[in-house]
Parts: structure tokens; sequence; C-alpha cells
């Protein structure tokens, strides 16, 4: 057989034709894929090997092949391709008998669960012969088995590992991983070695507990009474012990290596809870026990494709905004995110437990969540907004196991750079392509200062790597640049530096992290600019109620006043004074928003505020109000293009290094849009007052873009198209929800 006949060529269905294809082993995979092949009219014929009569009889009947062979030659002789689907301890002597045969170019393939045996196998079997051989292994197993069980549909949407070596023939592999997909497969290539740990692991471990625990249960004398109350969960985990016994019997067999380097660590693991529960360590237990959920919630997005990491890169969620619109209604936008981190990192280097509501549920303060839990600290929720901290101490945290990921957010890593600085271990912080380019020497050069050693990717970008066990020593740091992330940086490693930790900012920034460590106890002193503390004090677990955030108000308070006939309250914002530029700012430019029922809630003042419809006009922005309303100026910069006249803005260079360059990006999206705008180094210049086109803009995945150009739809002219919106999530997951409940007509694309 030539080369040309194992090419895949594409018939009128765009499907590859085959010749002869055989599948030795008429079980639950090889009937599947041979009825799947055959169903698609991909092959001139399909012809199936079984030492069982009934299995053959039964492939013909129900249509998985065209017909049996019981002669191995004779099936083989001028096969493309000879798929091994036979028990993988069958497979060495299989491969012996098909050594001695006159293959001709035929591709083998196998599905075995094991691969590193098979593989061995078939080197054994065919040592100085030219085979063209791809490993592959469909995880598509059932508890049913047999040829009857044989489905068309069961590799759809399954994966397919195919392991191939170096060595391995290229057109082959790629008739191999083509025929699998044409079955509707995600298809993989891995290292041998690779895959047999990873299935030991998330597969064959599984089978073994399964098998154990219904064995173990089963041979107890009052197995009849533990059968009978057995609930949801003992079913749900004893599925698969239902799996053909003898195929599981040669897996493991197969697999033996791996699966004994995975059972010892589970096996410390299982014996480490056994402590626990003798000793009445609940402490203990609930750690795993919420680590677990977590992680069983965040696999379930990977095998759901809905990781955050992946869904802000491969796909590009669409927001469509459509034009006009008034808002009337009342609101409660999520929680702050600056204080929902702050609560996280406090509470979890407190003395005792700390309660926390309304926890902003977004991604960013996810992050910073999660790379507690994985220093061992036990934290229960979110749910409803609600989260428990059971503090460990300021000296209480542990090594994580690898490097922490911060997402997107850039609170998250440049403050928990200063805590981890301080700290006995090493860590690396990495994360998203967006943050990955942001810039990390402004906290990672005075904490040098302080004694703590970081690296830096190039250009001071992330990842940083710290290393632990440094002894920092407290200094007077002037800030080059007004920012409270480096501020809350300095102060977070002044609680483990010798003597005294200053911090002095050029301009006011937010002040939540002094707020909120007064409000564990802990004292600080503020004089002027200038925020200091020392060491040798504890953080005493309270409890914390985060006001919902101005910097998504902040989308309403501009939507409410450029859309028509509106009047929208929005209840329980956060209105800290280093917060509220974005209202003095947009009551400058006429804006008629009112502050209902002040209050004090935690430390931290509160109002409902109300905004109504006004004629906007264009102003020079005060330089001293940028870092009060430095998160808001993209929605400010929608504002601007409706308002009446010229809006300058000045001395506000840190917008360029945000999570995205935010003055270029609003300047483009503007512009197409048809605003007269014009970026300059610290600012922009926006000619307003006439309505918006419509059109395509891009985020660039930056969540304040994607909900900027949403509320500029409100004054277009056309539908807005809105590239790259993924990232809303990390501040504002319900966006669409309370947007569509006020009047904004926006929507993902393809959903109304
Ligand atoms: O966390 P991240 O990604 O840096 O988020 C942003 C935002 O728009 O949500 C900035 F891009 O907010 C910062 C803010 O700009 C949050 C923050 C804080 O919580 O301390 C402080 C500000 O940054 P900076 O650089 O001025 O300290």
């Amino acid at each position: 057989m030539s080369e040309a006949n194992t090419r895949v060529t594409t018939g009128p269905s765009a499907a590859p034709k085959l010749g002869r294809l055989v599948v030795i082993g008429l079980g639950l995979i090889g009937g599947s894929f041979a009825k799947g092949l055959r169903e698609r009219g991909l092959c001139r014929e399909v012809i199936g090997v079984d030492l069982d009569p009934e299995s053959r009889r039964l492939a013909v009947e129900l249509g998985v092949v065209d017909r049996c062979e019981t002669d191995l030659a004779t099936a083989c002789a001028g096969a493309e391709v000879i798929q091994l689907a036979v028990p993988i301890l069958a497979m060495e002597k299989l491969l012996a008998e098909l050594a001695k045969l006159d293959l001709g170019q035929a591709v083998l393939t196998d599905v075995g669960s094991a691969k590193g045996n098979v593989v061995r196998a078939a080197r054994l079997a065919f040592s100085g012969q030219d085979v063209r051989f791809v490993p592959g292994h469909p995880i598509a197993g059932s508890e049913q088995s047999g040829v009857e069980a044989a489905n068309a549909q069961l590799f759809r949407r399954h994966k397919v590992i195919l392991t191939p070596s170096e060595q391995s023939d290229e057109a082959a592999l790629a008739l191999v991983d083509a025929l699998w997909r044409e079955l509707g497969a995600d298809v993989e290539h891995m290292d041998v070695e690779h895959h047999d740990q990873v299935l030991a692991a998330t597969s064959h471990l599984p089978h073994l507990l399964a098998f154990t625990l219904v064995d173990s249960l089963a041979k107890r004398s009052e197995n009849l009474e533990i059968f009978r109350y057995a609930a949801g969960g003992f079913r749900d985990f004893t599925r698969i012990a239902g799996s053909d016994p003898v195929m599981w019997h040669d897996i493991f067999l197969a697999n033996r290596e791996a699966v004994l380097r995975t059972l010892d660590v589970f096996r410390d693991d299982l014996d480490a809870l056994r402590d626990a529960v003798d000793a009445g360590d609940g402490h203990q237990l609930l750690g795993v026990f919420t680590r677990a959920r977590v992680a069983r919630e965040h696999f379930g997005k990977i095998l759901a494709r809905r990781a955050y990491v992946d869904a802000m890169h491969s796909n590009d969620l669409i927001f469509v905004a459509n034009p006009g619109g008034s808002l009337s209604g009342r609101i409660r936008v999520p929680g702050d995110k600056s204080i929902s981190h702050r609560s996280i990192m406090l509470g979890s280097l407190a003395e005792g437990t700390t309660h926390v509501e309304g926890f902003l549920e977004g991604e960013d303060a996810l992050a910073t969540l999660q790379a507690f839990r994985d220093m061992g600290v036990v934290i229960e929720g979110p749910h409803h907004g609600r989260v428990t901290i059971h503090g460990v101490g300021l000296n209480g945290l542990k090594a994580p196991a690898g490097p922490l990921y911060m997402g997107n957010s850039g609170t998250s890593m440049r403050l928990l750079s200063g805590l981890l600085a301080a700290q006995p271990f090493d860590t690396t912080l990495t994360g998203d392509a967006s943050l990955s380019k942001r810039p990390m020497n402004r906290v990672a050069k005075p904490l040098r200062e302080m004694g703590a050693i970081i690296e830096t990717a190039p250009e001071g970008r992330p990842p940083l790597t710290i290393k632990g066990g440094q002894r920092l020593t407290g200094m007077d740091y002037e800030m080059p640049m007004a920012s409270a992330q480096v501020k809350s940086c300095l102060l977070l490693a002044g609680l483990y530096a010798a003597g005294r930790t200053a911090v002095t900012e050029p301009a006011p920034t937010r002040d939540h992290t002094e707020r909120m460590l007064r409000g564990f106890g802990y004292p600080v002193t503020v004089d002027g600019s200038t925020a200091s503390v020392e060491s040798g004090h504890t953080l005493t677990a309270t409890h914390i109620e985060v006001p919902a955030d101005i910097s998504s108000a902040a989308f309403f308070l501009v939507a409410g006043s450029i859309a028509e006939n509106s009047e929208l309250v929005l209840e329980h914002v956060g209105i800290n004074p280093t917060r509220t530029g974005v209202i003095d700012i947009l009551k400058l430019m006429g804006g008629d928003i009112t502050l209902e029922n002040q209050r004090e809630v935690g430390g931290e003042p509160v109002a409902d505020i109300r905004v109504r419809s006004a004629k906007l006009k264009g102003i020079d922005i005060p330089e001293d109000l940028v870092p009060l309303a430095i998160d808001e100026f993209p929605v400010l910069f929608v504002a601007a293009s409706v308002a009446e006249g010229h809006t300058v803005l000045r001395g506000a260079e840190e917008l360029r290094v945000k999570e995205s360059d935010r003055i270029q990006v609003m300047a483009d999206g503007l512009i197409a849009l048809g605003v007269k705008a014009e970026p300059t180094p610290d600012g922009i210049i926006i000619d307003g007052g006439n309505s918006l086109g419509g059109g395509e803009v891009w985020a660039h995945g930056d969540h304040r873009i994607a909900m900027s150009f949403s509320v500029a739809s409100l004054r277009a002219t056309a539908p807005i198209r809105i590239h790259d919106c993924a990232n809303v999530a990390t501040s504002f997951p319900n966006f669409l929800a309370l947007s569509a409940q006020v009047g904004i007509r926006v929507a993902e694309e393809g959903k109304s």
C-alpha cells in the first residue's frame, strides 16, 4: 500500500475517506469507534475482529461493522487503519501476532487507558520493523460495556489523548488525529509518561477508591442496612464501581508505577485527615473541605472551558449596546473591590474569625481570596457576599504549593508583594496577559530598600519572585506617584519591618488600608500626607460590611446624567472622600447628583446617591481631583463626549498603566464613534456636544472600558459592538443584569 493510500482525503462532505478500517476488539470503545466512522461514511469498509462469536454477530446486526473476520491476517490484508481495542493486558500478545503479518503501510493505533506498557510492547514486537503506530486513549469510558452499548456519539466533546514519540510518523499521526476529530473528540497530544501520571491521578485512583469503598461496605455484616440507607452521595461517589472489573484489573497492572505514586500521596493525605478527625481538629477539616470545594468548581470551569484565564484570551466576548433609553429605578451595585481585597488580607492576618458582608464576588477579589487559601487560611464562602475568614495571625501563613495566580488584579499583586516580602517562605506571583504588562518596580524598588529580595521579569514586569526569610527594616518613603497600591504595599510590609515605616504621598489616594487596619485594632498614624505603622502589634478579628463600589456606581452616575428623562437611586454606595472625585467632576460639569441618607458603616462613609438627567458642559478637570477619580475616567470621557464644549484632562499619566492604556484605548473607541478626542501624554482633550455614532470598539480586556462604551450607547445613534468584554467579571459580574434592570440596552451578542 502506498503512502498516498493512508493520506486523509476530503470527500464531498469534507470528511476523510479511507479504504479498509479494521477494529480488533468489539467492546464499547472499539465498537463505538467503528460505528461512528461507519455511520459517517468515512471508510469504504469497516471490519471487526473479536474472539467472541456473539459479539461478532451483534456487531454486524447492530450496524457497528460491515462484516467480521475470524482470521487476523485476512482482516488486516490491505487495511489502512487498524484500531487495537482489546483489553490492555491482551495488547502485548496481539501486537506480537500483528508483527508477524505484512501490514504494508497500515497505520496502527490503540485505545488503551495506560500508554507506557503498550508503547513498550509495540517496541518489543516490532523491533527493527518500520511500523506506523500512533498510541491513543479516548477518555470516554462508561459503566456500560460490550458491543451492544456501542454508540456512534460516544466521543463527541470527549478528550482523546494521543501519545506519539519523536519517531512517530507525522502522516500517521495526522490521520489518527483527523479520525478522532471526525467523531467529535477534542484531541490532545501528550508524552507517554505524563499521560500515565495524569490518568493515574484523575481516573485510576478514583476508580480504585470507588471499588474499595463499595467492597469494604459490602463485606460488613450490616451491609444490607448500609445499602438500604445509602443516599445520593454514596450513589454519586460509587457510580464508577459499576465499571468492567477485568478492564480495570488490566489497567492497574499496566499502569502500576504511576498508580502507586499517586496512591502513596493520597494515603498520606487520608492519614492527615484521619488524624484531624481523631484530634477533633475542625479547623483542619474545614481547610481541606473549603479548598476542595473551590478546586472542584475551578476544575468544573476548566472542563466547561469557562476558566476565566481562557475566556479572556481565547473567546472574544462581545457586548452589543443598542442606542437610546432612559434610566429609572433603585439598585445596589456590587461591593467595593478595594475594600473586598483588603478584608481578605487583613482578616487572614488577624487573630480570630472575621465575618465579611457585601464582599465583591468578582474575579479580582476572588484571586486574592484564593491566594490566601493557597497559603493555608481557611476561608468559607463567598456566599451571597458573605465570607468567613479564620485568621491565622501575622505569622501564620504557610508556603503555597506553587505560584500564586493574581489573574487581572493589580491590587492583589502589589499589596501581596509587600506582605510576602516579609514571610519566611519564597513565593512567585503571576498574572494574566494584561497584568503581566503592568509595572511592578513601583513596589519592588522601595521593598528592596526595606531589605526585601524580589526579582521581576525585564522592565519590572510580573512575574514577581520573592525570597522569603528576609528581615525588613522600616523607612520613610516619598512616593513618586499618587498610588494607593504602593502606599498599601509598604504599610503591609511595615507590619513586619523593624521600626517605623512611613509613606508620604504627593496627593491623597484611597485610604481603605489605613482605615481597615484601625478597624482591626492596629495603630496607624496619619500626619498630613504621611501614613505610618510600626511593627509589634496584632490584628484582632472584626466584622466588615463592604459598601457598594463607587467605581461601579460611576457607570450609572454618568448613565443617569446623560440619558434623557432619567432618575435613578444607587443604594449604600461608599463615599469615602478619597474616592468621590467622580461626583465632584460630574457636578462641575452640571450633573444633578444628591447624596441621601448619609451614614457610617464599619469605618467607611456611605450614602444613597440620586442622579437625574442633566445638560452637561465641558470643563478643565482640576488636577487635584485626578487621584480621587482615577478609575472613573473612562466613563467620565463618555460624559465629556456628550457634554457641550471642551473637556481637558491633565496630570493623569497613571491611566496609561492600568489594565489597558486607558487614555489611548478610550480615545480610539470614541474616535471610532465619531467623537473629536485627542489623547495627550498625560490626559485627553475631548470636544463634546454631538451625538455619538455606532460602530465597533475594543475594550482590550479592560473591564472599565467595556462598561464605559456600554454607557455611551445611551446617546448613540446606532448599536455599538464592544469586543473583548470578558473581564467585566473582574469587578462587576452582574453589570449586564443591572443595566437591563434600569434601562441600558446592552447584552452579550447573541443573547437578548
Ligand atoms: O487592581 P487593579 O487592576 O489595579 O484595578 C484598578 C481598577 O480600575 O479597578 C486600576 F486599574 O483599581 C486600582 C486603582 O486604580 C485599585 C486601587 C486599590 O485598591 O488600592 C488603587 C488604584 O491604583 P493605584 O495604582 O492608583 O494605586
